[in-house]
């Protein structure tokens, strides 16, 4: 066994923080809450606003939208707005006013007195559910299993994106004992959800619910080979059940808008960074706009 004492970090008796520590979000990590600086949020006409960025967490929710209003519930209109989290818009004081934990996504309900705030994705897509009684099996064994899918989702996802991604893609070195670890953790993750799914159409059964779309962006991400470059590293091609699930919530129309709502980097014609109405996916996309607003953004 190596004498680790010689090269490791050995911490010292009080943490102090250190701005120099890299890593693809050193500028925005910081370890106290609250607002940096006065921003108010933009309003919009309908009853739902959403603040929000199209990375995982967020998709959920524009697919949640989207589907709702493919079936029929005209109530989930919805303006959608930016927060770019790299520029730390996170921190405003409106934002922080609608989710004190300073992430995305976070909703306003409009049309209750008074107005209803909601931050966490689990709890926005659960929020949503009953609101407009839709994406949650009304049978009793098929919610239980709805919501045990969507609180796993929420639990297990940190190990993937802070765990896994954070160490494998973007900290400023590759440290094997973290990869390793959260390596493993992901791979068994998959390993659970593969099992589930070769039993099981949608994770809570038959329905398609707010378990598969809480769970599709992180995990049917990973399998289409769209998260931290890591297909081949995690042989996510070996997933089959993961694979075939992945793809079919892929097909569905609502899915298809919902990833594009918020996004602002890749590819311009999939890029709609605001969406107030639905001929936005047709007349607002990045490509259509003038190619001043074009976004240039990773
Ligand atoms: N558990 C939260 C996680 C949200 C989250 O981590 N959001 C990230 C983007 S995916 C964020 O806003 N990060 C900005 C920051 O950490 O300052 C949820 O599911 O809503």
């Amino acid at each position: 066994m190596t004498d680790t004492n010689e090269t490791s970090y050995t911490p010292p008796k009080v943490w102090e923080w250190n701005k120099e520590s890299g890593g693809r979000f050193a500028a925005i990590n910081r370890p106290i809450a609250g607002a940096t600086h006065e921003q108010e949020l933009p309003v919009g006409e309908h009853p739902l606003q959403l603040h929000s960025l199209a990375t995982p967490n967020g998709v959920k929710v524009t697919v949640m939208l989207e589907e709702l209003l493919e079936a029929g519930h005209s109530g989930a209109e919805y303006d959608a707005y930016l927060i770019r989290i790299n520029e730390g818009d996170q921190f405003g004081s409106g934002f922080v006013a609608i989710n004190p934990n300073s992430k995305i996504p976070a909703l306003v309900d409009g049309s209750t007195d008074p107005p209803t705030r909601v931050f966490e994705s689990g709890a926005i897509l659960l929020y949503l559910a009953e609101k407009f009684g839709a994406f949650l099996p009304s049978d009793h064994t098929a919610r239980t299993e709805a919501l045990s899918w969507l609180f796993w989702q929420m639990g297990s996802a940190p190990y993937l994106g802070g765990g896994f991604g954070h160490f494998y893609a973007y900290a400023p070195e590759k440290i094997e004992y973290a990869i390793d670890r959260f390596a493993m953790e992901t791979k068994r993750q998959l390993d659970v959800l593969d099992r589930h799914l070769a039993d099981s159409e949608y994770m809570a059964g038959s329905e398609y619910s707010i378990a598969d779309m809480a769970i599709w962006p992180w995990y049917g991400g990973l399998a289409r080979g769209l998260l931290y470059d890591s297909a081949e590293f995690l042989q996510v091609h070996t997933y089959e059940h993961v694979n075939r699930w992945a793809d079919q919530v892929n097909q569905r129309p609502a899915v298809k808008r919902g990833v594009m709502v918020n996004r602002a980097w890749g590819k311009p014609e999939g890029q709609l960074h605001e969406r107030h109405d639905a001929s936005d996916f047709e007349l607002r996309t990045q490509d259509k706009l003038e190619p001043e607003e074009s976004s240039e953004e990773e």
